[in-house]
């Protein structure tokens, strides 16, 4: 096994051992770049298809993207998943090859191992030793390749939440086949795979534009909403993960049944949306980022859904092993997992009467935490926050957004929350957040110093904001805004929303509490010199620089 997709991976180099940093053990991790390798093959043949006019039919596609998001850290620990999964990436690739024939397409260029290997489960563990990240030698070949892929996943995560609601985009689809393959290609040069990775940033802000088509087209703009940190007197049932379709299906099934509904860590965004505020039995948010689960769910009493990642293996003793349900993407072994019927629905019914026989949470905090900053939201305040950045009232914003994560380095972000001056707005979005969603740190003429857009894929929504400043105030380049990037990263849905942040021009991007062990030095230096990205010092250090002191 070699992972270094994550910021925790072993020694910031590489996890090789038995298990990963995140539990990981080798035989998933092989298996899950055998079916990479699988989907490279099946993208190989998708493209000779679509050079006739041909285009892979919708399951194919949609299970090309949830391929690649079981793949995401923390998304799936199940070896029997993507055993299946691979068997059945094979058919896949092998049905579109037939049809790419049958359109008449010139097939013998497609020689990779990839595009022809046919073995059976059985010889699926020795296979994959052989196609994994090390594959490719040239280190920084190996860097600009799987940051590409790693741009990929998240995308197809993005894309995937868009498509339970019914929203897609061939052009993301193709392109995700297009670059795939052409990390197989070994006649790109190290430009050529640059503009790959910008090009996969581009996809980016489509899949989060996409996303947020979706979600606010079905559920509403999120708006400014006070969240319940406490915990009720009925039995509850907690929800993580990011799949507001499946929120949604949770809270109608449960509705009447005395059991209310929490959210978890990237979910408590769905607390600002007006089509489930309405719900009397959506209680609030329990608990904190996905790391804090082992002890948050012991408190929790009641049973857990994980709609997507984060999930942490629990440990040996846990008292909360028979009450976690898993559903779309994501999986742990003896977790059980709720499948979609043919007609798209989830039925929840077993999760609902598993909570009726459960005690109701033990509080662990009390008060109320306010969020729904979104573009639409913000926006409708621009009148106030110009004023405020006009009158010197604010004088920096500083985009906080990404992930959380359970190394001790992070306690970076709290201290430099605790440390921006009076005069500084955080814009978050992700799990990043909980570092220091919960300070007191007041607010400027009623604009809370933290304002909270959503999830990760919300960075869409800063992204807008930073726009909507820019032609505000008539600059030319979104550079030019009071605006300071610091950007936490776990998984790598952060890695796309980075990419898509340097696609649209955002300089001088720090990037911690590591920089990812993926760049090669030579890649890290092309980030440095044509973006300016930096990693972070100390938080003193830090707030000088941003602040220009
Ligand atoms: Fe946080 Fe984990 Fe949002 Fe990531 S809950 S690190 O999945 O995607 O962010
Ligand atoms: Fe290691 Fe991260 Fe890969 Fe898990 S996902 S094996 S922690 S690099």
């Amino acid at each position: 096994m070699f992972c270094y997709q994550c910021q925790e991976t072993a020694m910031n180099k590489g996890c090789s051992m038995k298990v990963g940093v995140c539990g990981k053990t080798e035989e998933v991790a092989n298996l899950q770049d055998l079916l990479i390798y699988a989907l490279k093959g099946i993208s190989l043949y998708s493209l000779k298809l679509r050079e006739k006019g041909g285009v892979p039919e919708e399951d194919e596609k949609r299970f090309m993207f949830e391929s690649l998001f079981a793949t995401i850290t923390n998304a799936n620990f199940d070896k029997d998943v993507f055993v299946k999964r691979i068997t059945r990436a094979f058919e896949i690739r092998d049905a579109i090859k037939a049809r790419a024939a049958a359109a008449g397409a010139d097939l013998s260029g497609v020689t990779h191992d990839c595009a022809i290997w046919n073995g059976t489960p059985a010889e699926y563990d020795a296979k994959a030793e052989t196609v994994g990240v090390l594959a490719t030698e040239n280190e920084d070949v190996r860097s600009l390749r799987e940051l590409t892929i790693y741009g990929l996943k998240g995308v197809a995560a993005y894309g995937s939440h868009a498509y339970h609601l019914g929203y897609k985009d061939d052009e993301i689809f193709a392109f995700a086949e297009k670059a795939l393959a052409a990390t197989l290609d070994d006649g790109m040069s190290a430009d050529q795979l640059v503009a790959l990775v910008m090009e996969t940033g581009k996809f980016g802000v489509d899949v989060m534009a996409l996303l947020d088509k979706a979600n606010t087209e079905t559920y509403g703009n999120p708006e400014i909403t006070s969240v319940k940190i406490g915990a009720g007197t009925n039995p509850g049932i907690l929800i993580s993960g990011h799949d507001l379709r499946d929120m949604e299906a949770l809270l109608k099934q449960t509705e009447g049944t005395g059991v209310d509904v929490y959210t978890h860590s990237e979910m408590l965004p769905a607390n600002y949306y007006p089509a489930f505020k309405k719900y009397s039995h959506f209680y609030g948010n329990y608990g904190n980022a996905w790391w804090k689960q082992k002890e948050e769910f012991e408190s929790f009493n009641g049973p857990v859904l994980f709609t997507t990642n984060c999930i942490v293996p629990p440990k040996a003793d846990a008292t909360y092993r028979d009450r976690v349900f898993t559903t779309g993407a994501c999986g742990f072994p003896g977790f059980k997992h709720i499948e979609e019927a043919a007609d798209g629905s989830k039925d929840f019914s077993e999760i609902i009467e598993l909570a009726k026989k459960c005690a109701a949470p033990v509080e662990i905090e009390s008060g109320e935490i306010v969020g729904g900053f979104a573009h639409n939201q913000v926006i409708a305040l621009a009148d106030k926050v110009i004023d405020a950045v006009k009158s010197g009232a604010i004088k920096k914003f500083f985009v906080m957004a990404g992930c959380d994560g359970r190394m001790k380095n992070r306690e970076y972000y709290t201290e430099f929350a605790k440390a921006l001056p009076n005069d500084t707005v955080i814009l978050t979005a992700g799990c990043a957040k909980y570092r220091y969603n919960k300070l007191p740190l007041g607010d400027i003429g009623g604009i809370p110093r933290v304002l909270d857009a959503g999830q990760c894929n919300d960075s869409y929504s800063l992204v807008k904001i930073a726009l909507a400043l820019k032609d505000a105030f008539g600059l030319e380049d979104v550079n030019e805004l009071p605006i300071a990037y610091n950007i936490a990263w776990y998984e790598q849905k952060a890695v796309i929303v980075l990419l898509a942040l340097l696609y649209l021009g955002v300089k001088n991007i720090h990037l911690g509490p590591t920089l990812p062990a993926f760049l090669s030095p030579n890649v890290a230096k092309v980030l440095v010199e044509t973006f300016g990205i930096a990693g972070i010092g100390t938080v003193e250090d830090d707030i000088k620089l941003f602040m220009g002191m």
